[in-house]
């Protein structure tokens, strides 16, 4: 029988790279995010190029209501999930405190903090039930350091990073892996997503060095659920090797 994953955040960047990284070692996937077509997409893709089993969750994290009821009403087949990816996130803006609009904060605290504690608190008992399960949590270099303007999505990473470290104890008697893995700079849709739109703005973050990519970290991720039963993988920092820090990169390679 296939292990089963779910991938929040699976329609882009990190999350898709996992879906594909996973289907090709034959995981069955429960793919989440809030855009349909690409959900649909990228199932009829895995499931013609792997021959898995793909469950299309179409659900917005922010959502409690949301994320119980779809977790709750999925068939008992898919409830036995071995892996959980809690990918979804986003930075909004780039701003000093005082200048931020409050909208942005909301929307990061939301998807970052309070979604992935609404789907981990869904699925966790269901790995309980199952006496297994391994819980990865996509943090980042901004949950280990502050840098000018990052202070709201800083905090939320922050957040993740005391998370991972909580669910940790709190699993385990349970027989339940935790794991964080903690990029710097990859190239996604996340720097689109942070300057609302502003390709240009976004593309510039990537000048003059070689960023991650989502593959480098899926793969990290899929390394990570493949060791025996008695290891653990607490923390990963993933970095490009052009970045030493939040702050210093060398651009002159
Ligand atoms: P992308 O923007 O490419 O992907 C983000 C994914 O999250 C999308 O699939 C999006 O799907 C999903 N998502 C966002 N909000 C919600 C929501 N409310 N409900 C459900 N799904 C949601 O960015 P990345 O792949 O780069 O980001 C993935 C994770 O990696 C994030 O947690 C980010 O903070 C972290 N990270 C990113 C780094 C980078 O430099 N890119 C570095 C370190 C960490 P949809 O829009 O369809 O809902
Ligand atoms: C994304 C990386 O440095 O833009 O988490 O915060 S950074």
């Amino acid at each position: 029988m296939n292990k089963i994953t779910l991938i929040t955040g699976a329609t882009s960047g990190i999350g898709k790279s996992c879906a594909y990284i996973f289907a090709k070692h034959k995981h069955d996937l429960i793919i989440i995010g809030r855009r349909a077509e690409r959900l649909e997409d990228i199932s009829q893709d895995l499931i013609s190029k792997y021959d898995i089993n793909v469950l299309q969750l179409c659900v917005d994290i922010r959502n409690r209501d949301d994320v119980i009821n779809a977790i709750e009403s999925m068939p008992n087949v898919w409830k036995k999930i071995d892996v959980l990816i809690n990918n979804a996130g986003l930075a909004v803006g780039l701003s000093t405190i005082q200048d931020a609009e409050i909208d942005d904060w909301e929307r990061m605290i939301d998807t970052n903090v309070k979604g992935l504690l609404y789907i981990s608190r869904a699925v966790i008992p269901l790995m309980i039930r199952n006496k297994r399960g391994h819980v990865i949590n996509i943090g980042s270099i901004a949950g280990k350091e502050v840098y000018p303007n990052g202070n709201i999505y800083c905090a939320t990473k922050h957040a993740v990073d005391a998370l991972t470290k909580g669910m940790r104890i709190d699993l385990v008697e349970e027989n339940i892996k935790v794991t964080q893995i903690a990029p710097g700079a990859i190239e996604t849709e996340f720097s689109i997503v942070r300057f609302k739109g502003d390709k240009s703005k976004a593309d510039s973050i990537y000048d003059g060095y070689q960023p991650l990519s989502p593959d480098d970290v899926a793969n990290v991720t899929y390394y990570s659920t493949t060791l025996p039963s008695h290891v653990n993988i607490n923390d990963m920092v993933i970095m490009p090797t052009a970045q030493a820090s939040s702050m210093v990169f060398n651009k002159s390679i």
